[in-house]
């Protein structure tokens, strides 16, 4: 209950902020219809987890909340960006994201190409602003550990290793070792580093910090299950995206059977509990969190 208010409170903060980001962006110059993409992309429904993160852990190692607002916008902006790549026909060539046509359908290829980079470096952009912290040398460390989570060691390298799985059928013979390396780099890494951002932005010490990487590292992990599983399971029209698009694709569920990959699914919910235990009752609304990613429907 705590969980999905605070998701509420989360996502209306951080959807001001990006409005108000994409009026300045509009107002420095940018073209009318870039920034038009780069709203619809940004602006268009989601559920904010990776600000929810953010913000939560940001509060739990000290910081007010509304702090980490800014960065938390940032890491929405990276993540609608790799959504609208990934949509796109080079990639998984998709025509529904979050209950509406995906940008290169709405609008046409080079732009959602063009309104995802412009999301990306938008993103830089925001982590270096005064506004998101007073010390240049915690804007330093949130941009760097941006660019790592989100780069080719990263999220863009596991999209790599995804479309060698489907495209080219490499590795082969495939793994299980292989796809959860592919999925923690994919889905995991910028999973993780919400958390850790909101780590950073409290000045945690460095114990709090691992906690919160090792908590972050686990339900990116579990996250990615569930979304295997709900594309064998679910809806389009609860999802508000295409499902059973992971056919031929690399996934636990795949590889191991789907039994099997949702007690590995819960074995990762106990251990981002587990990694929670020094926060006491202060880190139940992400206990919550955690509970939300193993039974999430959307
Ligand atoms: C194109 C560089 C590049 C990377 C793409 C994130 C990603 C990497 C691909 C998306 C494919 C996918 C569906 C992965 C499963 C996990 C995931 C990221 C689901 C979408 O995230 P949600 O459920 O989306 O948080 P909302 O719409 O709620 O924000």
């Amino acid at each position: 209950m705590v969980f999905s208010q605070r998701l509420k409170q989360s996502a209306a903060a951080v959807e001001a902020r990006l409005d108000a980001v994409l009026t300045q962006v509009a107002a420095a110059g940018a073209p009318d219809r870039l920034v038009e993409a780069m709203r619809y992309a940004v602006l268009g429904g989601g559920k904010r987890f990776r600000a929810f993160l953010v913000i939560e852990c940001a509060a739990i190692s000290g910081s007010d909340p509304n702090h980490a607002v800014h960065t938390a916008a940032a890491l929405e902006c990276v993540h609608a960006y790799s959504l609208v790549h990934d949509d796109l026909p080079a990639m998984d060539n998709d025509a529904l994201r979050r209950g509406k046509p995906t940008l290169h359908v709405a609008f046409d290829e080079w732009t959602a190409i063009l309104a995802g980079d412009a999301l990306l470096t938008l993103a830089f952009q925001m982590l270096a602003d005064p506004g998101t912290h007073g010390d240049p040398a915690v804007r330093a460390q949130l941009v760097a550990g941006l660019a790592l989570a989100a780069g080719a060691a990263g999220m863009v390298g596991g999209q790599g290793l995804d479309l060698e799985a489907e495209k080219l059928g490499l590795p082969k013979p495939m793994t299980i070792g292989h796809i959860e390396r592919l999925q923690a780099m994919k889905t995991g890494s910028l999973i993780r580093y919400s958390c850790e951002a909101g780590a950073i932005i409290g000045a945690a010490d460095e114990e709090v910090r691992q906690a919160l990487r090792t908590y972050g590292e686990k339900i990116g992990r579990a996250f990615q299950i569930a979304d295997d599983l709900l594309d064998l399971e679910g809806d389009a029209q609860t999802m508000g995206k295409s499902v059973r698009k992971d056919a031929g694709k690399a996934t636990l569920a795949s590889l191991m059977g789907r039994e099997a990959a949702r007690q590995h699914l819960l074995h990762q919910h106990t251990e981002a509990i587990g990694a929670l235990e020094m926060f006491g009752t202060r880190a139940d609304v992400l206990r919550e969190a955690a509970d939300f990613v193993v039974t999430r429907r959307s």
